[in-house]
This record gives C-alpha cells, sequence and structure tokens, in this order.
C-alpha cells in the first residue's frame, strides 16, 4: 500500500495531483506541520526526517522530497505514461525539470519575495526573471513541457507557477496563463482540489 504522510493547503497537494493522476489505490495520513505564520507543530507521527510534507512510505521504504516521490510513483506505474522510461529520448528532459522545481524555481522565486539579492555564480538556482525567461522559452509553441504529451513534470513545475501566479510571485503572461489553464482543467487536478477543500 503507498500511504502518504500529508497536509492539506501545503506542498504536498503535488503528490495528491500525482496519485489521482495514477488513478492506484493509496491511503492518506493527516499530520501537522509547521507553517509560515507560526502555527502548527512538527508531527512525531510524520517519517519525514525533517517533519515535513509530502512523505510516501511503500513497501517498507520511505520516500521523501517531491521530485525523489514523483518520479518513483511514475516509475512505479509506467503503464500511466505520466513519465517518460528509462531509454526514452524525453527522459533526460523529464528528470531535468523534476529536479528544476525544487532546485532552481522555488528558491529563485522565494529570494525574489524576501528581497535577497541574486548573486551570480554563487547561489546554485538562477535569478528570478531569467527563471521565468527559461519556463517561457520552454513552453513556447508547445502544450507541455515534455512537447505535446502531459506528465507529471507538469504536475510539478506547472503546478509551482500557477501557485506562484495565484500569489502575484509570477506574472501572469500569456503563456504561463494558457499552460495553467491548461493543465488546471485536468479532472485529476480537480479530484485533487476537492479532496484539499473538504480536508
Ligand atoms: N523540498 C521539499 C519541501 C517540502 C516542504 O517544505 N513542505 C512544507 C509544506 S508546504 C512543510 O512541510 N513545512 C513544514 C516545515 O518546514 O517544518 C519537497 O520538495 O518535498
Amino acid at each position: 500500500m503507498l500511504t502518504l504522510f500529508h497536509a492539506p493547503k501545503s506542498r504536498s497537494g503535488t503528490i495528491v495531483w500525482v496519485l489521482e493522476e495514477l488513478g492506484v489505490p493509496y491511503e492518506t495520513r493527516i499530520v501537522d506541520i509547521r507553517r509560515g505564520d507560526g502555527s502548527g507543530t512538527r508531527d512525531p507521527a510524520n517519517p519525514h526526517p525533517h517533519g515535513k510534507v509530502p512523505c510516501l512510505q511503500h513497501d517498507g521504504q520511505r520516500i521523501f522530497e517531491i521530485a525523489a516521490i514523483t518520479l518513483y510513483l511514475t516509475d512505479l506505474f509506467p503503464e500511466a505514461k505520466l513519465g517518460p522510461r528509462v531509454g526514452d529520448p524525453k527522459r533526460g528532459e523529464y528528470l531535468s525539470w523534476l529536479a528544476y522545481r525544487p532546485g532552481v524555481l522555488e528558491p529563485a522565486m522565494m529570494m525574489r519575495r524576501l528581497n535577497v539579492k541574486h548573486i551570480p555564480g554563487t547561489m546554485g538556482w538562477a535569478e528570478a526573471g531569467e527563471v521565468e525567461e527559461a519556463l517561457s522559452s520552454a513552453l513556447a509553441g508547445r502544450q507541455y513541457l515534455l512537447g505535446d504529451e502531459f506528465s507529471a513534470a507538469d504536475i510539478s513545475v506547472g503546478g509551482t507557477i500557477n501557485f506562484m501566479m495565484m500569489f502575484k510571485l509570477m506574472p501572469e503572461t500569456p503563456v504561463f496563463k494558457d499552460y495553467t489553464a491548461r493543465i488546471t482543467s485536468r479532472p485529476a487536478f480537480r479530484r485533487m482540489m476537492e479532496k484539499e477543500s473538504a480536508r
């Protein structure tokens, strides 16, 4: 059984969306987390090494970090075609975008929000404006990050763009608006949102 340690209205919604796209059985364990407003506490029931969400348990394994969990799941259920398999010419690009969200996109936007100066050549990610340009050019003339096929990279990166635009942390450009409208019209996204609002 797949067990997702989850906190409503948090980054672990990404994994709920992945699981809903996969259409596989899973159980959800709601845990408390420390929130940005000072509420919440670290939950001893959560096996994540920092008490964060998401965290997944499967067959005695613990998997944490969105990029790792997403890859684990899309490899586990290749028939769902949510991520290219090893040997597929799009595999490299898929892995790159999965790593891009926590490694580049999130830190760049967070730094801008906190007004921290970007120091090129020192930080392991790019400046926020440059990240927006890279994403725009990756999406220009394409339906999805990997081309015509939707993948879990769109859940992770596209879901983050959608969230950032909602909170005015990224500009609502036509490219980003069209793209996020496309991915958020998916039934699995709506199921995730319904589950989240019921919790
Ligand atoms: N890099 C992590 C980020 C996970 C994360 O920070 N989750 C937040 C929820 S949005 C959390 O659990 N925060 C609680 C805390 O920082 O203690 C991932 O990609 O999984």
